[in-house]
């Protein structure tokens, strides 16, 4: 982590925040208290289930700056995506992978920066940009193309942004990666669901899913007819008969010529969490 410039009192508050690993709603909450503008960068295909109203009601409450960032728009058809409903202005629609809307992100930065003239940081009269979301939502991924370069580490699994790091925009404007966030009162609704819906935004990894077949019925019933055409597969909507002949396809089998269910469906939520499969 880059703390040069850095107020002792800052280096502090960072190194608290580190501590605080695994406490990701409270760290939110810091995140908002450092920054002067937050983006939330949410996901294009789930805009209104990667929305984080915690986060939300905090940074209203201190009148702080919010830019809704729609991301990975390649993900889905365009003209399912209805770009004046669900979310309010300022927002911007980008796509990491096809390095769109970054242009315009970065401009909007910079309008409401220069509109700051009190910065929360005021002795160096920096202005914090908070970058909060869902995990593997694109926090890094819009950091490092904001900035142009490769700074802010990204990975295809969830959970791989474990601390606060500060990453300079412009000389006014630093930038801060953190940790995905998952709203608090998802981890005390149904566990079963919240599992599957942490699966389906690729917040919780194929690789540590407990009921993978679960979540590919699950996913099925909200994408019918997706996963089949992705595949090349007829399984007339049921999960249990397109695990059935993908894993006989992929050759997963147990002992006694058994379809490996579990590693066939694990394919599928990584197909799927890796963005090979587009709805
Ligand atoms: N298709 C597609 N994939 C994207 C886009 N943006 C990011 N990704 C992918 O999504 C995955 C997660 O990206 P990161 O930038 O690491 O996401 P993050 O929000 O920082 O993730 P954590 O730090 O784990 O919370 C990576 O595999 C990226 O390549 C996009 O616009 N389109
Ligand atoms: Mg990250």
């Amino acid at each position: 982590m880059k703390l040069r410039h850095t107020s002792p009192q800052r280096i502090k508050k960072l190194e608290n925040i580190k501590k605080q690993r695994g406490k990701y709603p409270l760290l939110a909450e810091r995140i908002v208290k450092m920054s002067d503008i937050i983006l939330e960068i949410l996901d294009s295909r789930f805009i209104t289930e990667t929305r984080n109203p915690e986060i939300e009601t905090q940074i209203k409450k201190e009148n702080k700056k919010i830019i809704y960032v729609c991301n990975k728009t390649d993900l889905i058809d365009i003209k399912k995506i209805n770009k004046e409903g669900i979310v309010p202005s300022p927002k911007v629609f980008v796509s990491c992978k096809n390095r769109k809307g970054i242009k315009e992100l970065r401009n909007k930065i910079k309008i409401i920066a220069n509109k700051i003239e009190t910065p929360v940081e005021d002795s160096f009269d920096k202005i914090i940009v908070g970058v909060v979301g869902y995990p593997n939502s694109g926090k890094s991924s819009v950091i490092n193309l904001l900035i142009g370069k490769k700074t802010a580490g990204t990975a295809a699994e969830a959970g791989f942004t474990k601390g606060i790091q500060k990453i300079k925009l412009t000389k006014r404007i630093n930038l801060l990666d953190s940790p995905g966030i998952i709203p608090h009162k998802e981890y005390s609704g149904s566990k079963k669901e919240a599992i599957s819906k942490h699966t389906k935004l690729s917040a919780r990894s194929y690789s540590q899913v407990k009921n993978p077949e679960m979540v590919v019925s699950d996913l099925m019933k909200e994408f019918p007819s997706v996963f089949e055409d992705f595949y090349k597969i007829q399984a007339k909507g049921n999960s249990e008969i397109l695990i059935e002949k993908l894993g006989r396809q992929k050759g997963f089998l147990k002992k006694g010529d058994q379809v490996d269910e579990d590693r066939t469906a694990r394919l599928i939520i990584k197909d799927w969490q890796f963005g090979k499969i587009k709805i």
